[in-house]
């Protein structure tokens, strides 16, 4: 097999592109994905400052490492989520990648620990407040990235959602006919009021594979393990079904994702008009000033009732 650009040895074939690359070929192709999304769903500029959030896996680290190497200014912030054994392993990950390729080029990594600002790690914090973990993670890790990209003046805020997360967010989505949330669904989301940051997805053009690929080619050291809380998830199992149907029929994943993307630019610009509704129905909370549809935000609530847990179990105690 050889690589469908130069003709040396390739390294990778990418069925759904019906292509090969060698390895220098491929992390052109890599960049050049990236670099078209980020123009495409009009991401942001060379001048603008970015806030990427890291987790130590692939995704995230591929996602800082060619934000750099295209040349933007990206800075990244993780989130210690407190989980015995893999928080240490992932924070190892995310600090070595910092040192060894981001703070030789100029770029800041902030971290936020859970243990200390929330009082709990995230498993003992969803006991106190009876939710799930992963409900409890989302909450905390929205607000926190949303409250350093403003409070720190970044223009934009980086996630590292692939392909395969796009695909199978939305075949839960289409399953479920959850509207809301599909109208939600797109690569790049503005900043509808005051006091929330711009999100935007750069990796959503390439696969899991794709990344992984990216990861080792390129000596990006990411934990390979999935966080232990997403045993189970119903996420997980949609992408099982959609990798069974990419075995069959490569391209799959590309046609479904697309497909509702084109319709989404076709028809109405359904992201503006959500920023629209945002604005109509959100206004600061009265407890820490971020934007919320209801009285108090629900990272807000979420705290107070942790606190009157743990408060009421040092009573009972
Ligand atoms: S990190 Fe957090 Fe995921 Fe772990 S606790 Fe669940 S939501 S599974 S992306
Ligand atoms: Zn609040």
């Amino acid at each position: 097999m050889n690589c469908t650009k130069c003709k040396t040895k390739a390294v990778i074939d990418l069925p759904r592109h019906n292509a090969a690359f060698c390895q220098p070929c491929f992390t052109a192709y890599a960049h050049d994905q990236v670099a078209y999304a980020i123009k495409h769903a009009r991401m942001f500029g060379p001048d603008d400052r970015i806030l990427v959030a890291v987790s130590g896996g692939k995704d995230s680290l591929a996602l800082w490492d060619i934000l750099l190497k295209l040349g933007y200014k990206a800075d990244a912030l993780y989130v210690d989520l407190g989980i015995p054994g893999y928080s240490t392993k992932s924070r190892e990950k995310v600090e070595q990648f910092a040192d060894r390729v981001a703070r030789p080029k100029g770029a800041m990594l902030h971290t936020h620990q859970v243990q200390e600002e929330e009082g709990a790690g995230i498993k003992e914090l969803s006991n106190l407040v009876h939710r799930p973990t992963c409900a409890t993670c989302g909450t905390i890790k929205r607000y926190q990235f949303n409250k350093t990209a403003v409070e720190q003046d970044y223009d934009v805020m980086a996630t590292g959602h692939n392909l395969d997360d796009e695909a199978s967010r939305l075949l839960g989505n289409v399953l479920h006919w959850q509207e809301e949330y599909l109208d939600k669904q797109s690569p790049t989301l503005p900043a509808s009021v005051e006091g929330f940051a711009k999100k935007v997805k750069p990796l959503y053009r390439l696969s899991e594979r794709e990344l992984a690929a990216y990861a080792v080619l390129n000596r990006i050291d990411y934990i390979v393990e999935e966080c232990p809380m997403a045993k189970g998830s119903k996420m997980l199992l949609y992408k099982e079904a959609l990798n069974r149907l990419e075995t069959d029929s490569p391209g799959t994943k590309h046609r479904f994702y697309f497909g509702f993307l084109d319709k989404q630019e076709r028809g109405a610009t359904a992201p503006q008009s959500m920023a629209d509704k945002d604005q109509a129905s959100l206004h600061p909370c009265a407890a820490c000033g971020q934007p919320t549809t209801g009285e108090i935000c629900s990272y807000c609530k979420m705290m107070a009732r942790s606190r009157l847990s743990s408060s009421s179990a040092r009573r009972s105690s």
